[in-house]
């Protein structure tokens, strides 16, 4: 089939890998419907640029109300959409939040892949539909083997991770016993300038933006000492389509093979505005000190740490290079660049527009 008669569901389509996706399948000549839920103030910043009025024409980019926690509205949509490929990237999706709404996480990161599964079954659709399921390295968690490959155990650290093991298996058991196109992509963390602010690297490149502006005085971290294999959220979907064109399904680690501690990311951040970072005291009394004017710039709030922390994640890709032909391209540094500089203008444009309605 070509790719321009193809059907595309992206459940999660407002959130950062959710607008990369449906970029990546429009250019591809894709028909895409994304699922957004109903808020009470926009939520659709990161798709906007891809709206197109339903009165003029027939748009390829298309939104549906939706919610994972509810399963006949999924049956509906799917039904309706009778989609070629759905890419399941919804979730509730922050770690630290999870141990806070631990049930409603399980609903809709857990429960909500199975509503999807089942809608695809109900309604005898496992010839057509394929699916992907948006699978973490965070199901690595307390690590049994470094680096982290397909087949090293899974040990859940969170209630996020433990909901997200349970969809993992959910769509391996669809897989095996329905004869369902369906694959995991286990992805290690990705970020880019328009990731979550409250996900730590957009929280430092924020902050960093925020302070050369004059408009923050410190960054408030938890844990600096955790390591994460980092790359560009732009590179993570290309691998996503991949993994859903191939002829056999197969769950695939997606990730760079290289790791950095947070504190890391807070140097090089801080680097990319010109400032040297130097780290004094220990433990939650650290601080980061801008070593040219002696001003603090980081401190530890213990809020942030995590009942139970996952240390250190780092990827193998090599079945994914092997297999899907994969690997990233943009290097942890481009990643740390791009996203300060975008921080910095939109720090900036905002500053400005609050100055001229004062
Ligand atoms: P985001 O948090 O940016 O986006 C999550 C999306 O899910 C948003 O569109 C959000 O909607 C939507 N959503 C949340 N709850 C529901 C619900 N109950 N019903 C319908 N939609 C819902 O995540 P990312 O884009 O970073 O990640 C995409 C997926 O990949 C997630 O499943 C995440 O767990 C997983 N993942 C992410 C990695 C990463 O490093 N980014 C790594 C590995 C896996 P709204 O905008 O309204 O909040
Ligand atoms: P993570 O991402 O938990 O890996 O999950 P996050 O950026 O939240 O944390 C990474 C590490 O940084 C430490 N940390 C802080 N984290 C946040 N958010 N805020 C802080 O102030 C802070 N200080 C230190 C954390 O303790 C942690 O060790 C992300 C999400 O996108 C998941 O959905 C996805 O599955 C995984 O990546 C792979």
């Amino acid at each position: 089939m070509s790719n321009l008669s193809k059907r595309a569901l992206i459940t999660g389509v407002t959130g950062q890998d959710g607008a990369y996706l449906a970029e990546l399948l429009l250019a591809k000549g894709y028909r895409v419907w994304g699922v957004k839920r109903r808020s009470s103030s926009f939520n659709t910043a990161r798709v906007d640029h891809l709206y197109q009025d339903v009165h003029e024409g027939d748009p390829r980019f298309r939104m549906i109300y939706g919610d994972m926690t509810d399963a006949t509205n999924l049956i509906r949509i799917v039904q309706e959409i009778q989609p070629d490929e759905i890419y399941n990237l919804a979730a509730q999706s922050h770690v630290q939040v999870s141990f806070e709404t631990p049930e409603y996480t399980a609903n809709a990161d857990a429960i909500g892949t199975l509503r999807l599964l089942e809608a695809i079954r109900l309604l005898k659709l496992e010839g057509k539909t394929r699916f992907y399921q948006a699978s973490t390295s965070e199901l690595y968690g307390k690590v049994q083997e470094t680096p982290q490959r397909e087949t090293t155990p899974f040990y859940p650290r969170s209630p996020y991770a433990a909901a997200k093991l349970y969809a993992y298996w959910i769509t391996v058991n669809y897989r095996e016993a329905y004869g369902m196109h369906a694959s995991n992509g286990i992805l290690f963390n990705h970020e880019s300038p328009i990731r979550g602010e409250t996900f730590v690297t957009r929280k430092i490149t924020r902050a960093v933006a925020a302070i050369e502006c004059g408009l923050q005085e410190a960054l408030y971290l938890g844990n600096l000492d955790a390591k994460r294999d980092w790359g560009h959220a732009r590179d993570y979907v290309e691998g996503m389509w991949r993994i859903v064109q191939q002829d056999t399904p197969d769950d695939y680690v997606l990730a760079t093979g290289e790791t950095h501690s947070v504190r890391e990311f807070v140097e090089l951040a801080f680097a990319e505005v010109g400032r040297t970072i130097a780290w004094r005291g220990e433990g939650v009394d650290e601080v980061g000190i801008d070593e040219a004017s002696g001003k603090t710039l980081v401190r530890i709030d213990p809020r942030y740490f995590r009942p139970t922390e996952v240390d250190l994640l780092l990827g193998d890709p090599s079945k994914a290079r092997e297999k899907l032909g994969w690997q990233h391209r943009i290097s942890f540094r481009e990643l740390v660049k791009e996203m300060v500089e975008s921080d910095l203008k939109s720090v900036r444009n905002e500053d400005e527009r609050r100055n001229r309605h004062d």
